[in-house]
């Protein structure tokens, strides 16, 4: 099979603060690229760009802006990565995303007096991921996990409310993580899922978000109220 005309996979990684994603993602790269993947590492927000340092002075605390301002930064932020991402992607390489458009649309919705369905908008037309690894910890583990980091939104009830909302927004796509385990013990679970993800979308289309975007209800096997163990 000709290596060149495969696309690679776009992976995201979801979930509320300290769950171990930023951990669970350089694991997988490294191995991946041990394998000879083509794979590149990517994460939002990115602060290196000028909206991306507007985003990080807010999130320190530093700036105050409106809700709705700050929404449509992270989202600009990400609609500033769209062509790179797209042409890596199909030059073959996969892409390892540490959070996406559903962190931008729980953390805002977790405040007072959004729209949800505003909220969803500024993201319909970026790329679509074809597999995204949630990872939940249990309320137990996350209490045991330390303190939250002192940037804003970094607080147990605030993230309570992300998660339900983060709910909210699981489809086909997404894939629970059992969060409480070793990293060794949870980058083996996600390791299989993502090579079965490159293999299998590698002749498909990408795809992007159209205004269904979490209205995604034929997943019953995500929805349960359990700690997210699949
Ligand atoms: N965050 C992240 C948002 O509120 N909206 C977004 O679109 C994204 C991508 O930024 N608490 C929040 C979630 C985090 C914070 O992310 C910074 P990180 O991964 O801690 O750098
Ligand atoms: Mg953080």
């Amino acid at each position: 099979m000709n290596q060149a005309l495969r696309r690679g996979a776009l992976i995201v990684f979801e979930g509320c603060d300290r769950a171990g994603k930023t951990t669970q993602c350089h694991k997988l790269v490294e191995v991946l690229k041990r394998e000879g993947h083509r794979v590149e590492l990517m994460k939002f927000p990115d602060r290196s760009t000028t909206i991306g340092q507007m985003i990080s002075q807010y999130l320190q605390k530093k700036v105050e802006l409106e809700d709705h301002v700050i929404h449509l930064l992270f989202a600009a932020n990400r609609w500033e990565a769209v062509k790179k991402m797209e042409n890596l992607l199909l030059n073959g390489t996969t892409l390892v995303v540490d959070r996406y458009s559903f962190s931008g649309i729980a953390f805002s919705a977790a405040k007072p007096h959004m729209d949800f369905e505003w909220l969803k908008q500024p993201e319909v037309g970026l790329l679509q991921p074809d597999l995204v690894l949630f990872l939940e910890l249990s309320s137990d583990v996350a209490s045991k996990r330390g303190e939250f980091g002192q940037e804003r939104y970094e607080q147990p009830q605030f993230q309570r409310s992300v998660r339900q909302i983060f709910r909210k927004l699981q489809d086909k796509s997404w894939q629970v993580i059992n969060a409480d385990g070793t990293p060794e013990e949870v980058h083996q679970d996600i390791y299989e899922k993502v090579k079965r993800s490159i293999e299998l979308v590698s002749f498909q289309q990408l795809k992007k978000f159209d205004k269904n975007l979490g209205n995604d209800q034929n997943c019953e096997d995500l929805s349960s109220d359990s700690e997210g163990v699949r």
